[in-house]
């Protein structure tokens, strides 16, 4: 039953439920290739969930800016690759959502214990805007907000929960968009943390 939550934005809500076991496996192999860490913004401040990436690409951001990296910075070595299981639920949730071929270069993870946030904003370090962006969610629910193309514009609240996908293409994909303060409590697979997958095109 997927949901249209603005133009070229589609909700799908417990999509990946079927996958999660096999999702939740290879996102734990991700992490012990690659472990999560705390990123820093450009300005010195700690952002608040940790990431790590799989893929050809990895999203990074330090004193130096936000940009995507071809290599782990922590170990100089290449990114783990996407798992297969990772790879064909991202392109069967855009093919869900209209995009037929899609091939995603990376997988953002992104941990958040209770707590965390994202601020709001737009995620513009691709060069590949007409590729979609498709997020999967893991674990405790999150307080997702998002706008339009300027901060100010109004915006719509949806709870993302364990197993939610949402496709992101068109003319949301350049949406403003954060996550509310993860609240504390216990979920089956994940324990005490909310994870969110983004699988993207840079190039
Ligand atoms: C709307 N992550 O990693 S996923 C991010 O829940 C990010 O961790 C959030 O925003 C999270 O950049 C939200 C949903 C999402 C991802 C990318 C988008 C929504 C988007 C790109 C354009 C518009
Ligand atoms: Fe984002």
């Amino acid at each position: 039953q997927p949901v249209a939550l603005a133009d070229g934005a589609l909700f799908l809500p417990g999509a990946a439920l079927p996958a999660a076991d096999r999702l939740w496996a290879a996102v734990q192999d991700v992490m012990r290739s690659a472990p999560l860490r705390r990123l820093s913004t450009p300005g010195g401040r700690a952002l608040s969930a940790e990431m790590s990436n799989c893929g050809i690409w990895g999203w990074h951001s330090d004193r130096q800016g936000y940009r995507y990296v071809s290599a782990d910075p922590m170990t100089g070595g290449p990114w783990p690759s996407i798992p297969e299981v990772m790879r064909a639920l991202a392109a069967d949730m855009a093919c869900r959502a209209g995009y037929e071929n899609f091939e995603p270069q990376l997988c953002l993870i992104n941990r958040y214990v209770p707590g965390a946030r994202m601020g709001l904003h737009q995620d513009r370090d691709e060069q590949a805007m007409a590729a979609p962006i498709v997020s999967v969610s893991l674990g405790l629910p999150a307080r997702f907000l998002f706008g339009g193309l300027t901060r100010d514009a109004p915006r719509q609240t949806v709870v993302l929960q364990h197993g939610d996908v949402v496709v992101w293409g068109g003319p949301s994909r350049l949406a403003f968009h954060g996550v509310s303060p993860i609240r504390p409590g216990h979920h089956a697979l994940t324990g005490g943390y909310r994870y969110n997958l983004t699988f993207r095109r840079v190039t």
